[in-house]
């Protein structure tokens, strides 16, 4: 596939400004006729090029005139002599044969659009291309009955009646917008309605369209989006610019949600919520993506991007506010600490492979596959530690001054980086290499301290590994929080914010007759790896007594890490192996009934970190030793607490359900408590597992008691899946749910019960939250997917064969954990490689998954 480089940016020979679109909607033949008003850009005699991807004119006519149009690889040529000119042309699809979802789709009888990134070349050949912004109008022609509700971006300006049972609606979007935010969607459609008026007095009609049936789960969404609105307007002082806000869900969608201006489309996954049906997680992801693709309207959408390069300066900066807003909305410290725990689980091993690039890469094949955790959640990172940087109010005069810049433009991220500059009054210079540089970088901390002058000195130094193109890294200023703890006092003199800038650095702070303990990347104010020199005794210390929440986590994190690597590796004595495994039960018997905790930060503190996070401590990762390693730190805090883990599940157990912050930290510690019950393989763990499934008034309780029940042998386990299924036949979201806790258990039999689930009639593989329900979870199943018999490599090799002609993209997505070759021992390598080279050998295979893979092998 041919290499897009950012270095080759040129603007559009020719701007189209205005765009009348006219649908004769059909699920199997649709009718699309486009007039678009066309400007050439400077003085030259190129050609026209229209992107085309399987659509080319059936008609084409320049001012009234048929015009010829050449194919010149993916783009169509035609000639045109005038300045400016009115190009009409019609072509006709098929939606409901269009398994890729990307363009004009049909999903549940309905018609709906995904034309981020290149999906609108799908449609009609177009300038498609998101520094082209062009205004829009739309007519949607279809029959009444099977499409009662016609949407398109902005507002409707006129609707009615037609013969044979048809009727029409035209909208006008005034906002002049790149073509990946057109949107439309027809179907037989309910909506709950809602308003908003912003501050300055403009009332906004909201609506959620939902299939019939579904409109009782909706209330959640619609609260989630007015505290958007009100929340962008204090925090950002940015309002909403149209008179309605049209929110769609469907259940077919490759991503989470999609922005178009005024019709933003979601997966219903992220609008749907009950308490019977969906947990307290998912209630807080449809806060936080509902949020997302509101804050779009100004990050994404009035400021749009010059090109797809550019993609973290709409995604990272969003991520960003959409984490702010969820910490407003809940709990800053559990927010952040779920935040960290996701960057080092996605964006981590990604920068620490071959698919590692820099938040604004500097070439692609295909711009799908850059809709990365690196662009979205290290691209969040950086903007945070601009915030940083800055503190609260100078941030707020970069942002603002950002959006007055850039208001209606297509921006660059140097832009953004000029404006924080300018606004936020930050020299950025050497921090553009955030931009440039892939990897995580290494900080070494380490705290010397001299008694004669009371002095305590932190010598830190910063290291980066080679990634793909990239073997020599300038170095990058890294913002570190920082507080210095009397071991007396247990409290600091105030924290510091300690630039690291240059390859070794030290500063010294004085007034410390004794030596103090370090507590350093506070908050993770900064996206890298630590390894800081330690006295023994001084996690325990910060565990116990720092006071910045994230801080005490991570603490007692790297005490379990250190304390299980330890027992992986069989370091060190046996008797001292015990005597840390003594102070870890120590602390989390404190930390069960530490009054200065919540339940819900008690559940984040006393979590054990994942397998698979364990395995990326490890140079060569052994995936047998880990997960025995790991079972066996649960048995012993499980048995050894068994009678807190008891109280405490009693205690949680007696909480009514409600949405209160405690009724669901009472929830969370619950499941938790219950899975340390079952760790210490207590004879009745299976009946109290059994018992909170069986009297579970909400999803939460029911599926953290399923979690604990698919792990466990016995009648029990059978009965809780047989019963939940036949509880929510029909209920896609749920269903997805009963596939994913069974391929992620660690049942002995995940495997061979994985293999039945895929021949499962509900199994499909052109839904894709059905395919990510069912494989993901296996795939991060360390211990089952890396077995040594290769079986797990090649039932997901198995799995991008038959989808990738299906869905390239969903299918690209699955490369890279098979990427992670170089990370294991010699025989698994190679059968992963085996793998990627069977893949790569499939005649007719995508690009998307080709690019993946080919990356994967060099
Ligand atoms: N901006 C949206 C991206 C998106 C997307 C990209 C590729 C293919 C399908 C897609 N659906 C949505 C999502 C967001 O970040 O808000
Ligand atoms: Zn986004």
């Amino acid at each position: 596939p041919q290499v897009i480089r950012r270095a080759d940016y040129r603007p559009p020979d020719w701007w189209v400004k205005t765009v009348a679109l006219e649908f004769d909607l059909d699920l199997s033949a649709t009718k699309v006729s486009a007039t678009l008003e066309i400007e050439r850009n400077g003085e030259h005699d190129r050609p026209l090029r229209l992107d085309c991807d399987g659509v080319l004119p059936l008609t084409l006519t320049i001012d009234g005139m048929a015009a010829n149009w050449r194919h010149e690889g993916d783009q169509i040529a035609i000639d045109i002599s005038a300045p400016t000119a009115t190009v009409h042309l019609t072509t006709t699809i098929a939606p409901d044969t269009n398994t890729q979802l990307m363009g004009l789709f049909a999903s549940n009888g309905m018609l709906c659009t995904q034309c981020e990134a290149e999906g609108f070349r799908r449609i009609i050949p177009f300038v498609d291309r998101p520094d082209n912004m062009a205004v829009y109008e739309v007519l949607l022609r279809a029959d009444k009955t099977r499409f009662p509700v016609l949407l398109a971006n902005g507002a409707l300006v006129d609707s009615g009646d037609l013969e044979d049972g048809r009727h029409y609606a035209r909208w006008h979007d005034p906002h002049p917008k790149p073509s990946y935010l057109f949107a439309l969607v027809a179907g037989d459609l309910v909506a709950t309605r809602d308003h908003f008026t912003t501050r300055s007095g403009a009332p906004v009609d909201l609506a959620i369209y939902v299939r019939a049936g579904d409109e009782g789960r909706t209330a959640h969404a619609m609260q989630a989006l007015k505290a958007s609105m009100a929340w962008d307007e204090r925090v950002y002082g940015l309002e909403y610019d149209l008179p309605v806000f049209n929110i769609v869900a469907v259940s077919d969608f490759n991503m989470g949600a999609m922005e178009n201006k005024g019709l933003n489309i979601f997966n219903s996954r992220y609008i749907l919520a009950d308490p019977d049906t969906a947990t307290d997680y998912d209630y807080d992801a449809i806060e936080g993506v509902v949020a997302h693709e509101y804050f779009h309207n100004w990050s994404g959408n009035r400021v749009t991007c010059r090109d797809w390069f550019q993609l973290s300066l709409k995604e990272g900066f969003t991520v960003y506010r959409d984490q702010c807003f969820s910490a407003d909305m809940g709990s800053e410290a559990v927010k952040r600490i779920e935040d960290v725990r996701m960057l080092r689980a996605t964006q981590f091993p990604e920068d620490a492979g071959p698919l590692a690039h820099p938040i604004r890469p500097d070439s692609y094949m295909e711009i799908s596959n850059f809709y990365t955790s690196t662009i979205y959640n290290k691209g969040a990172e950086v903007i945070r530690m601009m915030a940083t940087m800055a503190g609260p109010e100078r941030f707020r005069a970069g942002s603002d001054l950002y959006f007055q810049r850039h208001d209606g433009e297509a921006a660059t991220c140097e832009q953004f980086v000029r404006a924080m500059e300018d606004g936020a009054g930050l020299d950025l210079g050497q921090f553009r290499h955030w931009y440039e540089q892939a990897g995580t970088p290494q900080v070494q901390a380490r705290l010397e301290h001299d008694a004669d002058s009371a002095t305590a000195t932190l010598h830190l130094r910063q290291r980066f590994s080679p990634t793909p193109g990239q073997p020599d890294k300038p170095l990058m200023p890294i913002p570190l929080r920082t507080a210095l703890i009397d071991r007396d006092m247990k409290a600091h003199r105030g924290e510091q914010l300690v630039m690291l800038a240059q390859a070794e650095q030290s500063v010294t702070f004085t007034g410390f007759a004794r030596p103090p303990v370090l507590s350093i990347n506070r908050g993770f104010s900064a996206p890298v790896t630590m390894d800081v020199a330690r006295r023994s005794g001084d996690l325990l210390f910060l565990v116990r007594h720092d006071d910045d929440p994230f801080a005490r986590y991570e603490a007692l994190q790297q005490l379990v890490i250190d304390r299980l690597i330890a027992d992986i590796g069989e370091e060190g004595a046996a008797s001292e192996r015990a005597a840390g495994l003594e102070d870890i039960v120590s602390v989390f018997g404190d930390l069960v009934s530490d009054q200065r905790l919540d339940d819900s930060m008690r559940t984040e503190i006393l979590s054990l970190p994942t397998e698979a996070f364990l395995g990326e401590q490890m140079l060569i990762v052994r995936p047998e030793a880990i997960h025995s390693a790991r079972r066996a730190l649960r048995k012993a805090i499980g048995t050894r607490l068994l009678d807190q883990w008891r109280i405490v599940h009693e205690r949680a157990s007696a909480v009514h359900y409600s949405l209160s912050r405690e009724a669901r930290g009472a929830r969370k510690i619950k499941s938790l408590a219950l899975g340390y019950i079952a760790s210490s393989e207590a004879p009745d763990a299976g009946k109290i597992a059994f018992a909170q499934f069986a009297s579970a008034d909400n999803m939460t309780d029911r599926q953290g008691a399923m979690m604990v029940l698919a792990s466990m042998a016995g009648d029990e386990r059978e009965s809780a899946l047989d019963s939940f299924y036949n509880r929510y036949q029909g209920n896609a979201l749920v269903i997805d749910k009963w596939f994913s806790l069974q391929t992620s258990s660690a049942h002995p039999k995940v495997y061979e019960q994985t293999l039945e689930l895929i021949q499962h009639k509900d199994f499909t593989l052109t839904n894709p939250n059905r395919v990510r329900a069912l494989y993901w979870p296996f795939v991060s199943n360390q211990a089952e997917f890396h077995h040594a018999s290769g079986r797990g490599y090649r039932l997901l090799t198995d799995l991008v064969l038959r989808l990738d002609p299906v869905n390239p993209q969903t299918t690209a997505r699955f490369i890279a954990p098979l990427g992670r070759w170089r990370r294991f021992d010699e025989a698994r390598a190679a059968m992963m490689r085996g793998c990627l080279e069977q893949i790569l050998a499939q005649p007719g295979l995508s690009k998307d998954t080709t690019e993946q893979v080919m990356k994967s092998l060099e």
